[in-house]
């Protein structure tokens, strides 16, 4: 498998999110990539380049122009506000929840902060816009490379993405990277694109962008919102909207699933996708759905990992894979790496 490296990913290191009342470590740190990186070198698992440059359009395809500006520019407007704060995590405090505008764009950074996003869990760190853009460009590469007739290609890159909508960060995630690889391939003349979600959390920034469109299928396997992260989208009642309807499908399963359960609804999803008639395949690739996961409550093994590479490749599509989740840190190379692999075995 081909895989576009982010080397650029320390560059976000955020050090405390708001957890029930206290400043806790950050589960999403450097070293999950880096454990990836290992494992595929270690398993010679294909080639690891480097991503192309590209400009800022192929972003501002999905998200918002004024988002984008802010990211670019956040950091400097927060250590603008006290010289101290460079050694701080900007983290938001104020939300335009209903009934507040969300039309006006305040001169406060702290206000538009809290205007761009929806929780106090994602630090936003002096690395943050440089990892992310080029995490980006990581998943525009693989777009690339498969648009080039690679059968797949992998962009191992963090932070995450999927949970960032058009204007918003939040769950860890600044740049919505599997919409973005999405929204290329649509540009690239690839008329119907299906988004496959395995990460433990639903990707409500994915589904959010695309609810409305009827050429890009949203296909979620996660934890039931009812209990788990990000609680507010991922039900099964979410079917699309206007032109959309019925292009977007939710799987929650409920907290403590087991690997036969969550393959079942897996088979579900790629049916899915298949009947939509689906030209290539991005697949959210977060592996927090392993059973030592520290923040999430799904069974799988290690080597159920190398199954669930086997049903993805299964669907016989052009396939970019994003990294997303997985913080069960030293086990999280072997876990991604595996999807890869059995990806690569049954795909031939
Ligand atoms: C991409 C992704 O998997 N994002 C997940 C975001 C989940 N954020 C909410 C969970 C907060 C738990 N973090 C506190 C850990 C304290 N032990
Ligand atoms: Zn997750």
């Amino acid at each position: 498998m081909l895989t576009i490296y982010n080397d650029q990913h320390p560059l976000h290191h955020g050090k405390m999110e708001m957890y029930r009342g206290n400043l806790v470590p950050c589960v999403e740190v450097p070293a999950r990539a880096d454990y990836v990186l290992a494992e595929l070198q270690s398993r010679k698992l294909g080639h690891i380049e480097a991503p192309q440059g590209f400009g800022l359009d192929a972003i501002t395809r999905v998200h918002a122009a004024r988002y984008v500006d802010f990211l670019a520019g956040a950091w400097d407007e927060w250590v603008a506000l006290d010289p101290a704060n460079a050694e701080r995590d900007a983290i938001p405090s104020y939300w335009p929840i209903r009934s507040f505008r969300s039309d006006v764009l305040p001169a406060s950074f702290p206000a538009r902060m809290g205007l761009f996003s929806y929780d106090a869990g994602s630090p936003l760190t002096s690395g943050t816009w440089r990892a992310a853009q080029t995490g980006a460009f990581c998943a525009l590469t693989a777009v690339q490379k498969v648009l080039q007739g690679e059968r797949s290609a992998f962009a191992l890159t963090r932070p995450p993405g999927h949970h960032a909508g058009a204007d918003f960060f939040g769950g860890y995630c600044f740049l919505n990277n599997a919409a973005i690889a999405a929204q290329a391939l649509r540009d690239a003349g690839v008329q119907r694109v299906a988004v496959l979600d395995i990460d433990y959390h639903h990707g409500n920034g994915t589904q959010a962008i695309f609810y409305d469109r009827p050429d890009v299928f949203f296909a979620s396997v996660h934890g039931d919102p009812h209990t788990e992260y990000p609680y507010y989208l991922g039900y099964a009642d979410e079917l699309g909207q206007g032109a959309g309807l019925g292009a977007n499908l939710n799987l929650p399963l409920p907290h403590g699933s087991d690997f036969a359960r969550w393959r079942a609804a897996l088979a579900v999803a790629l049916q899915s996708i298949a009947a939509f008639g689906a030209d290539a395949l991005v697949v959210s690739l977060g592996v927090d759905t392993f059973a030592g996961d520290p923040i999430a409550g799904f069974q799988l093994q290690s080597a159920d990992f190398l199954r669930v590479g086997e049903d993805l490749a299964a669907a016989g599509l052009p396939t970019v894979l994003v990294f997303e989740g997985g913080y069960a840190v030293a086990e999280v190379g072997v876990n991604a790496v595996n999807v890869l692999d059995g990806f690569v075995q049954r795909a031939g």
